[in-house]
């Protein structure tokens, strides 16, 4: 740096945050980035540079929180994830930042309403479910601690597709959450890296010594786009670093020269197109070329962006795991340790064992998949395609690996077929899982139920091999988007009743609310709070749907990707049944009927066939009962459209009830629940994921749980299978009126067989009439008001555990082995906390 730009003063600069500066920040950005007039300006036009005024303000956090890391020379981790569900960044950031009195009234003064101007943004959607809104959440709480660490993923310009329901029926369409620009990103057209493809191997001598060298044929550019993530209350701000493909100029030339210039420009296009799309995660995208790109594009820009932050340092890199631990969300980056390998082997000329020794030392995994059938893996024909340097380094650590389990196991055969990192039929594959699990120091399950499966059903030899590498940290979420900003009348109710609003920071000071469940006062306020959300709800359904809901009614939520597992199809079955049986009930009898308003929303991946006609299932039923008007307020079906982060916001302030329902041993955690407990809903869930532990936490009495537990699901598949489980008559008298078709006309054939004919691989049968029982206690339980609010209370005061910083300080003290580093602020920012 010329040393003289160090005294140059900034003409706007000020980083007051005083209701004047702010209203001046905005102005500037109006005419300056905008080049608009002060009076020509719309609500998005408004947004826009308010987001702008905002970002400045985390750019300066930013900035200094990263040259306060580099001069302490502190240990960083990297978070690697293919996925990060953000949704809005706006409230968030001037939540975060403790000012959103201040830019309330800086709004007011210029005659902008802040909450319309949250309204404009766009979700960022670049995931599909909670692994992706996971690390969200993870990325607020490191933020929040202090812990020094680097968010790295990719830049789709497509995030998870936009759900249009017509005629009942999902469509998909892009979702272009782009159209109008990203305020918080920057382009960091000087962080750019090559990502190389396919081509040859060969094996050459250097200096005397056999050496494989990659001639890849094809070069792409990974450029940085950085966003700030703002602490809650701290000046610290960390990074997250997402990669976008470009064509890179080199290779262009090439093909100019070739002398075709229109098929080089649509080999840039082809580039471009790696981080075009997110593919959601559980669908089968097995066999897509352009994933496997997408994955390894992601870890290669990251790795190299790692070791030339490492090589700052100018120590050896030997050292690379005192200054970096990476982790892996899932096994969809497990390349980036094949990377760093191959980096430290190939062109630093470090020896194999020393190389696998830092990758080891550094690099840990969080597994969120229960079924083995569902872990990730890779056809070698692919591989060695796409990364053929890359695959003999597979093969090579895996050698080296079953040599080892061939000492602890000799001679067994079955052992080797099992934990090696190569399925060899019916296809060859690599089991990217497996691999993970051999190349890290750690691997860890999301829940405890999960870690002990991961340990007993789906990795129970390599438990044996390193128990000591096996951990479970319970997943979280971060209460300042979930409470705080999505739920501010309660929040409000909270800090009055606890005398502190310092639970935001330490969510186990919610335990004290059980103390006082019994209050009718704070039990009053409880659920006026809850009745203002449940109005809000209910104007959202009237203006999305047209369709008017009374808030008296008991709101009944399940909303999460459709999944067979996760029995979308057992609650709308449990709907048919509960609306046939009010529509034979005497005026008298249906007086003592709790109205109910059940609520879904969620969606199904595009090529999962089952899911889409449980979406269908569930349109038509709520066409046909909401409009009979012989049932009127007493039940209500609604199913709204596209999911995502800001309508889930809306959704669980105002749920009474939230149903987590899947077959027992099928979901790895579920963190929509402990959304929903810390909001106030009551639980109705199996005995499965996050459920076991929330029931632990508020109390047995308090969650209504149901069904068939994991330990006994096989025995009760293999009846079903065999047609030994009796099937309730209730449930199979849903099936024929389905069958004739009062839902429609729609083919639910497939959708009933699934049911049916020792089919019901997920156990809707067998756990139907245990489901029926819970929501007879639900209704009974939810006309003594006093009885209902205290366990809703009890619900918040229960759910301390499940905030991300208790997840993430587990992670940092048990995996990373990282500290926090907080960089002091201004006195404004330190005293606020
Ligand atoms: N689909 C699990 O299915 C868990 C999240 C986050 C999932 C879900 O139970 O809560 O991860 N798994 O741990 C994967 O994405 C592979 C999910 O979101």
């Amino acid at each position: 740096m010329h040393h003289w730009l160090r005294h140059i003063s900034l003409p706007s600069y000020s980083p007051d945050t005083d209701v004047k500066s702010i209203e001046k920040f905005f102005v500037h950005h109006v005419e300056y980035t905008l080049a608009r007039y002060r009076g020509n300006i719309n609500q998005m036009g408004a947004y826009r540079a308010l987001a702008m005024s905002v970002r400045d303000r985390l750019i300066e956090r930013w900035k200094d929180t990263q040259l306060y890391f580099k001069k302490n020379g502190v240990k960083r981790v990297a978070y690697l994830s293919m996925e990060y569900l953000i949704g809005r960044s706006l409230q968030n950031a001037i939540v975060n930042l403790g000012l959103e009195e201040n830019f309330s009234a800086a709004m007011k003064n210029l005659g902008y309403v802040l909450e319309d101007l949250y309204e404009q943004e766009a979700d960022a959607g670049l995931g599909y479910s909670g692994l992706g809104r996971l690390a969200a959440c993870f990325m607020d709480s490191m933020a929040t601690m202090d812990y020094p660490a680097w968010g790295y993923g990719l830049r789709y310009k497509y995030g998870m597709f936009y759900q249009k329901i017509k005629n009942g029926c999902q469509f998909e369409y892009p979702d272009y959450w782009l159209e109008n620009g990203n305020p918080w990103e920057v382009e960091r057209l000087d962080i750019m890296y090559p990502i190389h493809f396919y081509g040859t191997c060969k094996m050459e001598m250097v200096d005397g010594k056999p050496h494989m060298a990659w001639y890849p044929q094809q070069k792409i550019l990974a450029v940085a786009y950085d966003t700030p993530i703002p602490g809650y209350l701290t000046y610290n701000t960390l990074n997250l670093r997402l990669w976008s493909a470009q064509p890179s100029k080199e290779f262009d030339l090439d093909q100019f020269n070739s002398g075709d210039l229109y098929s080089s420009l649509g080999d840039r296009s082809h580039a471009e197109r790696i981080t075009a799309v997110l593919y959601p995660n559980d669908s089968s995208f097995e066999g897509k070329e352009l994933r496997l790109k997408q994955q390894y594009f992601m870890v290669s820009a990251t790795v190299q962006d790692l070791l030339r932050r490492f090589r700052e340092s100018k120590r050896q890199l030997t050292d690379f795991p005192e200054l970096v631990c990476v982790q892996m969300n899932d096994s969809h980056p497990t390349l980036a340790a094949i990377e760093l390998l191959r980096i430290l082997i190939d062109v630093e000329g470090m020896s194999y064992d020393e190389s696998y020794k830092v990758i080891c030392k550094s690099f840990s995994f969080t597994n969120h998949v229960v079924a083995r059938s569902n872990l990730e893996k890779w056809s070698i024909e692919l591989m060695e395609k796409v990364l053929p340097r890359h695959m003999h380094l597979i093969y090579e650590i895996n050698h080296h690996f079953l040599q080892q389990v061939e000492k602890k196991w000799p001679n067994d055969q079955g052992k080797l077929t099992h934990m090696s990192i190569i399925e060899e039929s019916p296809e060859r594959y690599v089991r990217m899982a497996n691999l993970a699990i051999v190349i890290c120091h750690s691997v860890n399950g999301v829940t405890e139920i999960h870690s002990e499966m991961m340990r007993t059903e789906v990795f129970p030899d390599f438990f044996k091999l390193w128990p000591e590498r096996f951990l479970s940290i319970t997943n979280g979420v971060t209460p300042r988007r979930w409470m705080l900003e999505a739920n501010r009348e309660m929040s409000d109710l909270i800090t009055k009743w606890l005398r502190t609003p310092s639970w935001t920071l330490n969510l186990d000071l919610l335990s004290d609310l059980a103390r006082q469940s019994d209050v009718g006062s704070l039990q009053k306020q409880w659920s006026l709070a809850k009745h203002i959300n449940k109005e809000r709800l209910a104007g959202y359904i009237e203006k999305t749907l047209g369709l008017k809901v009374s808030p008296e009614s008991l709101f009944d939520v399940q909303i999460k990707r459709v999944h067979q597992y996760k029995r979308q199809l057992l609650n709308i079955i449990y709907v048919i049944h509960r609306y046939t049986t009010i529509k034979s009930m005497t005026i008298e009898e249906r007086r003592k009927v709790t109205p109910r308003v059940v609520i879904f929303a969620g969606k199904a991946a595009a090529n999962y066939a089952i899911a889409k006609s449980i979406i269908q299932l569930i349109n038509n039923v709520s066409v046909v009962i909401n409009n009979d008007k012989n049932i009127g307020d007493l039940l209500k079906v609604v199913f709204l459209p596209n999911y995502c982060v800001s309508l889930a916001e809306i959704i669980i302030p105002a749920a009474d009830l939230s149903q987590h329902i899947s077959t027992a041993g099928t979901e790895a955690c579920g963190t929509s629940a402990m959304k929903f407990a810390m909001n106030g809903s009551i639980i109705l869930g199996t005995m499965d994921g996050s459920i076991v532990e929330l029931s632990k936490e508020i109390g047995e009495t308090n969650v209504f749980t149901f069904g068939t537990r994991a330990y006994d699901v096989p025995s009760r598949r293999s009846a079903v299978r065999n047609g030994e489980w009796g099937v309730d008559s209730r449930f199979e008298a849903v099936l024929s009126v389905i069958e004739r078709g009062d839902f429609g006309s729609h083919d639910f054939a497939p959708l009933l067989n699934s049911l049916r004919y020792g089919n019901d691989y997920y156990l809707l049968s067998v756990d139907f009439p245990a489901y029926v029982e819970v929501q007879d206690n639900i209704d009974a339980a939810y006309k003594i008001p006093n009885l209902w609010n205290k366990k809703s209370i009890l619900s918040t005061a229960g759910s301390g555990k499940f905030s991300s910083d208790r997840s993430i300080k587990q992670y940092a003290n048990q995996i990373w082995k990282i500290k926090p580093a907080r960089r002091s602020g201004p006195i404004s920012v330190s005293a606020e906390r």
